[in-house]
């Protein structure tokens, strides 16, 4: 859709959003369209989930907005000038699929896509993400400046940013080195799935993929939503500008300054640190055991094993402890 196109769908939805009933004509009218084109965008804005009644001699009235992360919704919310596209759905595959066609088609840094229901959601290696209707799902577009092997910290940086989101919005949270959100008690409302296209040592794009569940707790593993945290509805589009405004601004520092001034902020809300914790990589074998004591300046997890200190690039993450929980 062009800019102009899309202006036009706001100043009808704005425009119904003001009338009680707007009559076609007089929409097409104010708008300076024709009456065919009102009936498109009105049409569009139902695929959306707007729910528009059309009666005769009477017009168009906006009688329900939907619970959903919608552009025209979360837009007017957002504090940063950082996204230069938002894509909205109701329902999609999996917004990192989305995401990465977009990127692939030489999307703009910054293009977002949202959506409050997923049918095929994923994790890291493959695992299912949950994804029913009233969580949200997101994912950006980036393309950092940096060397490949840098970018391996971004998961870090995505979850710093969706803390300051999550927070602004008066949940308590805490980061699970490498990509898991959790509440203080251990229930997991989140986790970040990074997937990229690098050539050499340049990066082409990586979509950062947010899940977070607002208002259910799936049937999972341990697990929380946003609701329940704050202790009230958030709407999805609170809570998808809350979220993209937190991310645009960890990874503005990020770019600017890179990882070692944003590691305090991570730390200051690892849940890891202190617990005693086994990191395994992809086929379950152990890479450490040992006391988590902090996140060195390149994002690497330590570890402070019976052989020493070991820095953890990657792997998973359960604890030594009663309260084991997969990640
Ligand atoms: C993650 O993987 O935690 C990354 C999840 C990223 C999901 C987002 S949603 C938007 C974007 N589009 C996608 O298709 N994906 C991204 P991992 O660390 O592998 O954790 C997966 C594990 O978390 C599963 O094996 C379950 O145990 C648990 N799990 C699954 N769904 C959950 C949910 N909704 N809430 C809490 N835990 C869940």
């Amino acid at each position: 859709m062009t800019k102009q196109s899309d202006d036009r769908r706001i100043a009808v939805l704005s425009a119904l959003r003001e009338c009680e009933s707007c009559s076609g004509e007089a929409l097409a009218t104010s708008l300076g369209v024709s009456r065919v084109a009102v009936r498109k965008h009105v049409t569009a804005l139902r695929e959306m989930g707007y729910e528009i009644e059309a009666r005769a001699g009477e017009g168009y009235r906006l009688t329900s907005t939907p619970d959903a992360p919608l552009p025209y919704e979360v837009a007017p919310l957002m504090r940063t000038a950082f996204y230069p596209r938002i894509d909205g759905k109701v329902r999609t595959g999996s917004t990192n699929d989305d995401a990465r066609a977009l990127a692939l088609a030489d999307a703009p840094e910054g293009t977002v896509v949202l959506a409050r229901e997923q049918e095929s959601g994923r994790g890291r290696l493959g695992r299912r993400w949950t994804s029913p209707a009233g969580g949200l799902y997101a994912s950006i577009v980036l393309r950092p400046e940096v060397e490949t092997p840098q970018a391996i910290v971004l998961p870090l940086v995505v979850g710093v940013g969706t803390a300051l989101g999550l927070e602004s919005l008066g949940a308590d949270v805490r980061l699970k080195w490498p990509n898991d959100l959790l509440a203080p008690d251990g229930r997991k409302i989140g986790g970040i799935l990074c997937e990229g296209l690098s050539e050499g040592w340049r990066i082409t794009w990586i979509v950062a993929g947010i899940g977070i569940n607002v208002r259910h707790a799936p049937d999972e593993a341990p697990c929380v939503c946003l609701d329940d945290l704050v202790g009230r509805r958030v709407p999805l589009a609170t809570a998808a500008a809350a979220l993209l405004d937190g991310i645009a601004e960890a990874y503005a520092r990020w770019s600017r300054d890179g990882f070692d001034p944003l590691r305090a902020d991570y730390e200051r809300r690892s849940w890891l640190d202190g617990r005693e914790v086994t990191v395994s990589d992809v086929h379950g074998g152990v890479l450490a055991s040992g006391i988590a004591s902090g996140i060195d300046a390149t994002g690497r997890l330590i570890v402070e094993t019976a052989e020493g200190p070991k820095a953890m690039l990657a792997g998973d993450v359960t604890l030594r402890e009663p309260t084991t929980r997969e990640a």
